[in-house]
């Protein structure tokens, strides 16, 4: 997956017609949208197509799916039926979960992001003690893309040292969270920005100023 300019908007807004709106204004800097159940679960999964046709974007859906393969299977089909390109699934339900995702973006022609760690505080509880090994799953299975976090570099480190140059990881965390940009983009391939945008007085003016700040960043992997 190719990001323009190695930033994808997560759009949390709950209200529909002010997530369409906020990220129209932003749009000419990016290609992709991340949404996720605050957004879905108010304004319903035609969201997903609306954001597509509207704003011409590609969507990943942030399910972050954790059910047994025959559920995933059908979280996986229902919400690639819905438009989105890529969907986020949860590592720690294990291999047959996880395959079964995989086999429904193949067979539906979307893209499947592994979550393999966190970027919350608490994350460290339990799901920060086992990333490396899900990233170790990750590879054995054949995934190509993963989500990792900014707020822990030493993990986001750790996570690519594991997947290898090859591999595709976004990363959530910059800005309200604590991670800094400059620093993500030398592990990830692109960062996951919300609320810093989204809640800017001045969407558009964050945006360009992110952008010339990652301007010379070394860019990772493909
Ligand atoms: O903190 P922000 O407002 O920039 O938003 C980050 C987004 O990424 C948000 O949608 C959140 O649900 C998602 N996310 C994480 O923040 C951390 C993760 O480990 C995984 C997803």
């Amino acid at each position: 997956m190719k990001i323009k300019n190695n930033i994808i908007l997560a759009m949390d807004l709950t209200d529909p017609s002010e997530a369409l709106r906020v990220t129209g204004q932003v749009i000419d800097y990016i290609d992709t949208v991340k949404i996720g159940y605050p957004l879905v679960l108010s304004a319903g999964m035609g969201c997903i197509q609306e954001f597509k046709e509207e704003l011409q974007c590609k969507v990943i859906a942030d399910f972050k799916v954790a059910d047994i393969p025959e559920t995933n299977e059908k979280i996986c089909n229902i919400t690639f039926e819905h438009g989105a390109d890529a969907i986020i699934v949860h590592g720690f339900t294990g291999p047959d979960s996880i395959k079964a995702c995989m086999d429904a973006a193949n067979k539906k022609g979307g893209e499947i992001f592994l979550l393999v760690d966190m970027s919350h505080p608490g994350s460290g509880k339990f799901i920060g003690r086992v990333s490396e090994e899900m990233a170790r799953l990750g590879v054995q299975l054949g995934v190509e893309n993963y989500v990792a976090p900014a707020t822990k570099p030493e993990s986001l480190m750790g996570i690519r040292r594991i997947v290898g140059e090859g591999a595709f990881i976004i990363s959530p965390g910059v800005g309200f969270q604590g991670g800094e940009a400059t620093e993500t983009l030398k592990f990830a391939n692109a960062i996951i920005v919300g609320r810093t945008i989204y809640l800017s007085k001045n969407p558009r003016k964050t945006i360009e100023e992110l952008i010339k700040i990652l301007g010379d960043v070394h860019q990772t992997g493909p």
